[in-house]
C-alpha cells in the first residue's frame, strides 16, 4: 500500500469522526480532537486549491489512454500552475518518469499513488519536519514577526498567541509597526480580544517600544513576548537597519533572544511572495514561515515551492480569519487535504 493511501485511511476516519461527534454519536478526548479538528481545516481550508488542481488532474487520467510525452508534458503545466517551482516539477517529472519505466506503470489509477508519493517525498526529502517553535520552558521567549504589509502578521500573532495562551502561557504582544497608521490599535483590539496582555505607545522608534515592553516582559516573567513589526522592503537597507537594531536591543535585554524570527507570506500572491521570502531571508536571520491565506488560494501548490526555493520551514499555515483558523503546518494533513478526492 502506498503512503498516499495510508494518509487517506487515517484521515478519511477522522473525518467520519468528525460527523459523529457534530452528531453526538460519540466522544473523543480534548487531544484527539483537536487532531481530527486540525485535519477538518486543511481538507476546507485548501478545497479551492483542491478543485483546481486535482480537477485537471483526473481530467489528464481521461484524455490520455496511454502515459505519453505529451500526457507528462500536460502534467508539467498543470503542476507549474498551482505554483510548484519549476524546478520542482522538472525534478519531479525526472523521478515520475524513471518509476514508470522502472515499475512499468500504464494504469492511471496507480500512477495517481505514485504522483502523490513522489510529491510527498520532494517536501519530506530527508529534512527533519518541525513545526513546534523553539520555546523553553522557565524563561522569556521573543518571536519577531516580519513581512511586509497586508500579509496577515498582525492577525498571525494574534492567532499564534491564543493557541499559546490556551496551553497556559503567560502572553504579551508588544506594538513594533509603528509606522502604518493604525497598526498600534489593531494589535491592541487583537490582545484585548484573545485575552492577552499588550505593550505599545505612540513612540515612532520600534527598538524604543519594545525596549520598555521587554524589560517590563522580563521583570514580569512572562512565558513568551510575540513582536509586531513594520516590512518596509522598497528600503532594504534601511529595513536592515532597522531589524539589527531591534535584534540587538532584544539580545541585550534577553540573551541569545529572539529565539524566532517568522516571515509571514501570503499564499495568495505566488511568486511575488517567494520573491519577497528570499530578500527577507538576505536582510536577516529567518527561523519560519507563516504562510497565511491559503484557504483564499486555488494554487496551494506554494508549499512546495517554497520549500525548493527558500528553504525555511513553514511552520504555520493560516486558513481563515478567526483566531482558531491558524495551525501549525503538517506534511502528511496537507497533501490529504490537497488530494484527498483524486
Ligand atoms: N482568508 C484569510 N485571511 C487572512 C488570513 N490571515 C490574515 N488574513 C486577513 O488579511 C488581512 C491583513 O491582515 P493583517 O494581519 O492586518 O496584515 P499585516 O499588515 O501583515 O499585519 C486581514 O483582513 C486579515 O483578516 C488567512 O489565513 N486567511
Ligand atoms: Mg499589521
Amino acid at each position: 500500500m502506498g503512503l498516499f493511501d495510508k494518509l487517506k485511511k487515517v484521515f478519511s476516519k477522522q473525518e467520519e469522526i468528525k460527523e459523529k461527534i457534530e452528531e453526538k454519536k460519540t466522544s473523543v478526548t480534548e487531544e484527539e480532537e483537536k487532531e481530527i479538528n486540525e485535519t477538518v481545516k486543511y481538507v476546507d481550508g485548501l478545497s479551492k486549491s483542491r478543485d483546481n488542481f486535482v480537477n485537471k488532474l483526473s481530467i489528464l487520467g481521461i484524455k490520455y489512454t496511454k502515459i505519453s510525452d505529451d500526457f507528462y508534458d500536460e502534467l508539467e503545466e498543470i503542476l507549474i500552475t498551482a505554483d510548484i517551482g519549476v524546478n520542482t516539477v522538472m525534478d519531479f517529472v525526472d523521478r515520475l518518469k524513471r518509476r514508470v519505466k522502472e515499475e512499468h506503470i500504464e494504469d492511471f489509477e496507480y500512477l495517481k499513488e505514485v504522483i502523490v508519493d513522489e510529491l510527498f517525498m520532494i517536501y519530506v526529502d530527508g529534512d527533519i519536519l518541525s513545526s513546534k517553535l523553539n520555546i523553553v520552558d522557565g524563561k522569556t521567549n521573543v518571536v519577531l514577526f516580519v513581512g511586509v504589509n497586508g500579509v496577515g502578521k498582525t492577525t498571525s500573532i494574534a492567532k499564534i498567541a491564543y493557541n499559546l495562551k490556551k496551553d497556559g502561557k503567560k502572553i504579551m504582544l508588544i506594538a513594533g509597526d509603528t509606522f502604518r497608521a493604525g497598526a498600534v490599535n489593531q494589535l491592541k483590539e487583537w490582545a484585548s480580544r484573545i485575552n492577552v496582555d499588550f505593550y505599545g505607545d505612540d513612540r515612532t522608534d520600534p527598538s524604543a517600544v519594545i525596549y520598555d515592553g521587554l524589560n517590563k516582559a522580563k521583570s514580569e516573567n512572562y512565558d513568551v513576548v510575540l513582536i509586531d513589526t513594520a516590512g518596509r522592503l522598497q528600503n532594504k537597507v534601511n529595513l536592515m537597519k532597522e531589524l539589527e537594531k531591534m535584534n540587538r536591543v532584544i539580545n541585550e535585554i534577553i540573551e541569545g533572544e529572539p529565539c524566532e524570527t517568522l516571515l509571514v507570506i501570503d499564499a495568495t500572491t505566488g511568486q511575488n511572495g517567494i520573491s519577497q521570502a528570499k530578500s527577507f531571508k538576505e536582510i536577516t536571520n529567518i527561523t519560519g514561515i507563516v504562510l497565511t491565506k491559503l484557504d483564499g488560494t486555488a494554487k496551494g501548490g506554494i508549499v512546495l515551492a517554497i520549500k525548493e526555493l527558500v528553504d525555511i520551514p513553514v511552520k504555520f499555515v493560516g486558513l481563515g480569519e478567526k483566531e482558531t483558523d491558524l495551525i501549525p503546518f503538517d506534511i502528511e494533513k496537507y497533501i490529504y487535504g490537497l488530494f484527498k478526492e483524486f
